[in-house]
């Protein structure tokens, strides 16, 4: 049985993300973003599933598709949005954009253009947890696609052999870029690599938030409790395009909109919670609708904010 507060907090974290989603969207193709952006729309229950189990102070790293992963783990809206916008009261005073939200005030240690440059920052954070003697764990969102980058295996060796308390989450959504996953991956389910460092692996369907949950709230347990890491995939599926303005030439469009109408992760939750009058439909309204006004609001945030100056150029600049 799950509380009303975690239901409550599951809708509106997918809703947030849904219609952060669509609204970056709509605004690049309008041309009113500089840089370049991934959506994360379809996969809205990998990172809610997980990040209810997370305390404030539990740690995320995320990847090049990390909105949803920020929103997830408590990011405020506004600020992602004037930094995608390339505004001055963004995350990374708009010098950062898309792929370069961190918020540490919320255990969000950075999305990352590097693929498979998550892990071992996040493993390195669960060494610190596990240094420092505190209860904390570390979650590391990876594509298909990145699970075949080396750092993984370090990272999941290192993580294995010294017990760290960190979660490998792989969002298995059948695409890395142009190539379908099949293509280039030896398993069919990439949990079983987890066997390989010593720590169970678990594959779930990620378009089902209690699904994703439900797995997710044994490994953090464990984890929290001594037990060492786990590797948990969820089968999702890439919704939008790889990048916002992707042609789209390898797959058609009837593919996307079947599997959509199959699988879209908000659709199955609201399903199961009226199927089980855990929520009525007024309840889901409601929390749609004031999901889309913070959004919008975010909006209005970026679209009044300053760019930065000229001379900032260099400001905050490391190298
Ligand atoms: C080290 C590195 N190699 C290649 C790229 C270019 N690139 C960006 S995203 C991507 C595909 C990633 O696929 P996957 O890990 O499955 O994540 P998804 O995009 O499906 O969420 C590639 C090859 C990159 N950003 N970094």
């Amino acid at each position: 049985m799950y509380s009303k507060e975690l239901l409550r907090n599951m809708f509106i974290s997918m809703t947030r993300i849904r219609y952060f989603e669509e609204t970056i969207e709509k605004h690049f193709l309008a041309g009113e973003i500089p840089g370049f952006t991934h959506l994360y729309i379809g996969e809205e229950a990998v990172a809610t599933g997980v990040c209810q189990n997370l305390a404030n102070n539990d740690f995320i790293e995320s990847t090049h598709r990390g909105h949803g992963h920020c929103i997830a783990k408590g990011a405020e809206l506004h600020r992602m949005m004037a930094e995608i916008f390339g505004k001055v009261t963004g995350y990374c005073k708009g010098k950062g954009g898309s792929m370069h939200i961190a918020d540490f005030s919320v255990g969000m240690l950075g999305a990352n253009g590097v693929v498979g440059g998550g892990y071992t920052l996040a493993t390195g954070a669960a060494l610190a947890a596990k240094l420092t003697e505190s209860d904390q764990v570390a979650a590391v969102f990876f594509g298909d696609g990145a699970s075949n980058r080396g750092t993984f295996h370090e990272a999941a060796n290192m993580a294995g052999a010294w017990k760290l308390p960190v979660i490998f989450v792989c969002e298995n959504n059948e695409w890395a870029s142009t190539t379908p996953t099949a293509t280039t991956t030896a398993v069919t389910d990439i949990a079983k690599r987890a066997a390989g460092y010593a720590m169970p692996g678990v594959t779930v369907d990620g378009n089902d938030v209690f699904a994703v949950y439900d797995a997710a709230k044994k490994m953090v347990t464990d984890a929290r409790a001594g037990k060492g890491p786990a590797l948990l995939e969820c089968k999702t599926y890439r919704i939008k395009g790889h990048f916002v303005g992707d042609p789209e030439k390898y797959r058609t469009k009837e593919e996307v909109q079947k599997r959509f109408a199959a699988s879209d992760p908000l659709k199955n939750f609201e399903t199961r919670v009226t199927n089980e009058k855990w929520m009525t439909k007024a309840e889901l309204e409601a929390i749609r609708a004031n999901s889309a006004k913070e959004v919008e609001e975010a909006l209005d945030f970026a679209k009044k904010s300053a760019s930065p100056d000229p001379s900032e150029l260099y400001t905050d600049l490391y190298s």
